[in-house]
């Protein structure tokens, strides 16, 4: 009984023809990339974006961490939390930038790194007597 096996279709194939599974196993790993492929090929093309997410937190006086460095075209994602009060966030640079942290509460805080240098961040919430002090550091490769 060795000559019969090819003329399954291949719904009886996959559940009636147990020494078959090889073979089976073979067909579905084809058809799983065959369709990733087609899949692939009719998604749009979107330029490739990186993207990096920094959690952050920000008490008197200090961000931590305090230097985040990235390569250029990076989309840095801020995710920054006040643990003792409010404080803020901002790129030096960055026009009306200024975001507020409240306490215990996660803020975003997006920038697309496009020019390679160094760049300051610091906290535009007054926040004590030392908040002139409240800085950090982007690097931009
Ligand atoms: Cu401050």
């Amino acid at each position: 009984m060795t000559g019969v096996k090819r003329f399954y279709p291949p719904f009886l194939f996959t559940s009636q023809v147990r020494h078959r599974e090889d073979s089976h196993m073979k067909r579905s790993i084809i058809a799983a990339v065959f369709v990733a492929f087609c899949a692939a090929g009719l998604l749009p093309a979107k330029p490739p974006q990186n993207v990096k997410e920094v959690e952050m937190t920000a008490k008197k006086y200090e961000f931590s961490p305090s230097t985040v460095e990235v390569p250029a075209g990076t989309l840095i994602r801020f995710k920054i939390t006040a643990l003792d009060r409010e404080h803020g966030f901002e790129i030096e640079g960055v026009k009306d930038s200024c975001v507020t942290l409240e306490k215990d509460k996660p803020a975003t805080y997006e920038y697309k790194a496009e020019k390679p240098g160094t760049y300051e961040f610091k906290c535009c919430k007054r926040c004590g007597f030392s908040h002139g002090k409240m800085k950090g550091t982007l690097v931009v490769k």
